[in-house]
């Protein structure tokens, strides 16, 4: 059987030459950020790989083809087209009816890592949800992360999230959570969560060698690089916390559950914050961005 995945000549070459390649998901531009800043978004985070020689590999399901790599038209489509929201289990689906989805951290890691790309960056990590007691919503984009080898550099999860149960599954799931220069696990917006984590690293090369270790182990997760804003960057942690609770009544009074709830919760703080959490929210892929090229370059050394 032929593979069903389209991996694009550009990430195809860079990969049987052994050059660095970081793979971008499509949903934090078709769902997570708004018209017409999600174009501009999405050229600008390939841009920042291509000036250090780094090949990107954004991912998408076009007309119910899995493609590694986007060409120009590819990226206008993910970015105007109303696409689904495609994790996982969506793929076969999208498959069989030939019809598009933006992915999610979780179908764009399983993708990268079936096409052998090692190194991801995302804005922040979908995780488990506040109430997941009674609602079992837990995104699959942990589950992902247990069965696909990629390091994806994000800074950390949303504090929509419950960011304590979210670290306890990614423990259970066996998959290693590495902070970059800190110990203090970030909420995205904000550097630091009030969660602590075990391993912290200084550089680059030094998440190179823990995938390296972790291959010659023989283990199969993903690893999760936790890399928050710098300090300058991020979002006043007041403001932060008063659109949250305006978010969560919303979302709430709104009804809004299962995979609508993220866009609804990413969408209402925009437009409470004045436009503020999208300008944060877009430093923090740029920071993911530049840090998933220099480990995209420090495995491609590592493994030549
Ligand atoms: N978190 C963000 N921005 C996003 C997402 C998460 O800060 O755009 C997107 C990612 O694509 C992530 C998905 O994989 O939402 C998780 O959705 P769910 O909780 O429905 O699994
Ligand atoms: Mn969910």
């Amino acid at each position: 059987m032929t593979s069903p995945l389209r991996v694009s000549a550009a990430v195809a070459d860079a990969l049987a030459d052994g050059r660095p390649v970081v793979a971008l998901e499509s949903t934090i531009i078709s769902h997570g950020l708004p018209r017409p800043r999600n174009l501009e978004a999405a050229r600008e985070f390939e841009e920042i790989l291509r000036s250090r020689g780094v090949t990107a590999a954004t991912i998408a399901v076009l007309d119910g083809v899995p493609r590694i790599g986007l060409d120009a038209e590819g990226v206008e489509r993910i970015a105007s087209e109303d696409m689904a929201k495609a994790s996982v289990r969506d793929l076969p689906i999208l498959s069989a009816k030939r019809i598009s989805g933006a992915t999610t951290v979780a179908a764009t890691a399983y993708l990268a890592s079936k096409a052998g790309v090692r190194v991801f960056a995302t804005g922040g990590l979908g995780g488990v949800h506040r109430g997941a007691g009674q609602t079992f919503d837990e995104s699959a984009d942990l589950s992902a992360l247990a069965i696909s080898p990629v390091a994806v550099v994000s800074a950390g999860v949303k504090s929509v999230l419950d960011i304590g149960a979210t670290l306890e599954r990614l423990e259970t799931l066996s998959v290693p959570v590495i902070g970059y220069r800190t110990t203090n696990f970030p909420s995205f917006w904000l550097r630091d969560s009030g969660h602590t984590i075990d391993w912290s690293v200084d550089s680059a090369a030094e998440i190179a060698e823990v995938m390296h270790s972790q291959d010659a182990l023989g283990h199969g997760q993903g690893i999760v690089v936790a890399n928050p804003i710098p300090l300058d960057q991020q979002w006043d942690p007041d403001e932060h916390d008063r659109v949250l609770a305006q978010a969560f009544a919303a979302a709430e009074a709104a009804g809004v559950h299962g995979k609508a709830v993220t866009p609804f919760l990413l969408g209402f703080i925009v437009d409470a914050s004045g436009g503020k959490s999208l300008e944060v929210n877009l430093d923090i892929a740029r920071n993911n961005v530049r840090l998933a090229a220099d480990i995209a370059i420090a495995w491609s050394e590592r493994a030549s």
